[in-house]
């Protein structure tokens, strides 16, 4: 990385929980801030990545096994990231990804129950040590998100799981913010629109 390296901002949670709708805003803060901002998404944000996202999410439930499931995860990160990350990061610019490496732990982690040790050899493997700068995970109950994602109304074959799965997901996203809190910010995202990102902004400011 040169001397000019752009920040690498990630934003995690659970579904529905609020992340597409904050990105854009965290978007237009950071660029009222004069940066350039790109915007991505996990899995996804290539052509290759976005084709792996389809068969990802549409597929039937049942038709994959985790390992599968975990090595398309981490095909998609490795396009994504030597396509558009680390090369908008080299300009100087700013990255803004909706889910990333926390998402990986979380869901196949903790959701999955496949274990961390597995995952963190794929992450040495495809990472090669990069890790965010910043990463705002979004956090409230599982009734919350599951009725936010339910008023938007698509399910996808992550969505259709039990609620002990998103539980899990959660429990895994808080045991990884308590690891590592100078990097991951934990915001409830319980409240009001509003409310989230008066607190979002606070965090912008003082880490950025
Ligand atoms: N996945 C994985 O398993 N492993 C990995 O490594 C990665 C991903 C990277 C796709 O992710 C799936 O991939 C994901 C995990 C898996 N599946 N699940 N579940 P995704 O990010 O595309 O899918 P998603 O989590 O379902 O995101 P989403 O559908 O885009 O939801 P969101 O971005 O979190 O929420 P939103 O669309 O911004 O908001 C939902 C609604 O709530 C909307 O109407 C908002 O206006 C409303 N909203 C938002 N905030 C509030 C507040 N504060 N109050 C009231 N209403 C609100």
């Amino acid at each position: 990385m040169t001397a000019t390296r752009g920040k690498f901002i990630t934003v995690e949670g659970s579904e529905g929980v609020g992340k597409s709708t904050n990105l854009q805003f965290i978007s237009d803060y950071l660029q009222s801030c004069g940066k350039t901002v790109v915007m991505t998404r996990e899995p996804g944000g290539t052509p290759v990545a976005e084709q792996i996202r389809a068969v990802l999410l549409e597929s039937a439930q049942g038709s994959m096994t985790d390992h599968c499931e975990l090595l398309l995860m981490f095909a998609a990160r490795a396009d994504h990231l030597e396509q558009v990350i680390r090369p908008a990061l080299e300009r100087g610019d700013w990255v803004l990804c909706d889910r990333f490496i926390d998402a990986t732990y979380a869901y196949q982690g903790g959701g999955r129950g496949m274990s961390d040790r597995d995952i963190a050899v794929l992450e040495g493997f495809i990472l090669q040590g990069l890790e965010p700068d910043l990463t705002i995970l979004l956090d409230a109950a599982p009734e919350i998100s599951a009725a936010r994602r339910d008023a938007r109304g698509i399910s996808d074959r992550f969505e259709v799981e039990e609620a002990a799965f998103f539980a899990r997901v959660r429990e895994k996203y808080q045991q990884r913010a308590a690891c590592y809190p100078a990097r991951i910010a934990l915001i409830d995202a319980s409240g009001s629109l509003e409310e989230v990102q008066t607190a979002l902004r606070t965090i912008l400011t003082e880490k950025l």
